[in-house]
């Protein structure tokens, strides 16, 4: 199975994301329902690692916590523009909660990316260099503030290759504690 672990997004959020849809040339825009911020990608995970890996993010404790929306911003950089995203605000339990999570992963023989974790919603993969049209999605002033969210769970999904693109399925989903 080829996982990954991930925040979902409350759908009104996912709506108001889904209205910053600018038309870019070579871009692949997330459909709605897979926005996601995304805490660990995992790969081909076999069905003996997967039970492992159950117990061990079932074994997290983190309180729940909300999260802020900063700015936009691309991966790898404004000049060579791949991933176009909505940031986040620092916040310390979320941190804590990818840190934990990666820890898990790891403690699974499942390896990760040496990268610090960098918290982001992809909103779109660009196939083309164009910085030009890219600069005017990131330079424009946001429409409407994006509100608040709490996060109160993380998920373990599931991400199906498929012709149309990928089928993201939740396989089980962890509770924060209450704060
Ligand atoms: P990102 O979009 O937040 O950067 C599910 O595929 C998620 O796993 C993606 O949304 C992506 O997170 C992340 N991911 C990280 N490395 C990946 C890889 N090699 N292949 C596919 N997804 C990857």
């Amino acid at each position: 199975m080829r996982l990954f672990i991930a925040i979902e997004i409350p759908d009104e959020i996912k709506k108001q994301l889904g209205g910053m849809h600018t038309d870019i040339p070579g871009s692949r825009w997330v459909p709605l329902e897979q926005i996601h911020l995304t805490l660990s990608f995992l790969g081909e995970v076999d069905d003996t690692t997967l039970d492992l890996l159950t117990g061990a993010l079932a074994t997290i404790m983190v309180p729940g916590f909300n999260l802020c929306f900063s700015g936009t911003g691309c991966f790898p950089d404004r000049r060579h523009p791949k991933v176009l995203w909505v940031g986040l605000e620092p916040e310390p339990l979320l941190n804590s909660l990818a840190s934990l999570v990666r820890e898990a992963v790891l403690a699974c023989n499942i390896p990760q990316e040496e990268r610090h974790f960098s918290p982001h919603i992809t909103l779109a993969r660009l196939k083309l260099p164009t910085p030009r049209e890219v600069g005017a999605f990131l330079d424009r002033p946001p429409k409407q503030e994006l509100p608040q969210f709490r996060v109160r769970e993380f998920t373990l999904f599931q991400s199906l290759l498929t012709s149309q693109g990928a089928v993201h399925t939740p396989v089980k989903t962890f509770a924060l504690s209450p704060p």
